[in-house]
């Protein structure tokens, strides 16, 4: 057992390495052309064209999780997600990472603080209020829908060639419910 577990920490750390090393390329590379937003961006993937849609996938949101819990995509596939909110509450679907979605998560508790966001309802008229600095609550993001009660809505999405991706709701309180589920690229 021990020599087991010393074998495995030792591929286990090789691993890492190795993945700190790709990582910092990736990191440059990304740096170098495009900066760090948009790179982190183009790692979830971009928008996808409707004319490259291999696949409908559809997603139904309840009150407090999705159906379906996990979704797997090719590398470089475009999908059409069609979202529909059969809960009694605001859910989102936004495609992302476990970081951006933390992120997005303190965003959104401040549009609850705002009172752009009720529970069961979004205050459009006040997302698009300037905060002061130019910056609005405006949620368009093209890789995420927030909708009300019985509102639907289709992302085009392009994927990359990999990255451990995840959707979720990031209504406070909702990720930690369990509204979030793995997206896998194959
Ligand atoms: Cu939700």
């Amino acid at each position: 057992m021990k020599i087991k577990r010393t074998f495995l920490s030792g591929v286990a750390g090789l691993t890492l390495i190795t993945a700190v090393a790709l990582s910092s390329v990736v990191a440059l590379a990304a740096g170098n052309h495009d900066g760090g937003h948009h790179g982190e961006k183009s790692a979830i993937g971009t928008p996808g064209k409707a004319s490259e849609v291999s696949r409908t996938i559809e997603i139904k949101m309840f009150d407090n999780y999705y159906e379906p819990e996990e979704i797997f995509v090719k590398k470089g596939e475009t999908i059409r997600f069609k979202v529909v909110n059969t809960g009694e509450f605001v859910h989102e679907f936004n495609i992302g990472t476990a970081e951006t979605h933390a992120t997005h998560q303190e965003e959104m508790m401040m549009m609850v603080e705002h009172g752009v966001l009720e529970a069961d309802k979004i205050n459009h008229e006040m997302m698009k209020m300037d905060m002061g600095n130019g910056k609005t609550m405006e949620h368009n993001d093209p890789n995420s829908a927030l909708l009300e009660p019985n509102d639907t809505a289709e992302i085009i999405w392009k994927f990359a060639d990999g990255g451990e991706l995840e959707f979720a709701c990031n209504v406070p309180g909702h990720y930690d419910a369990g509204m979030m589920g793995e997206l896998t690229i194959q």
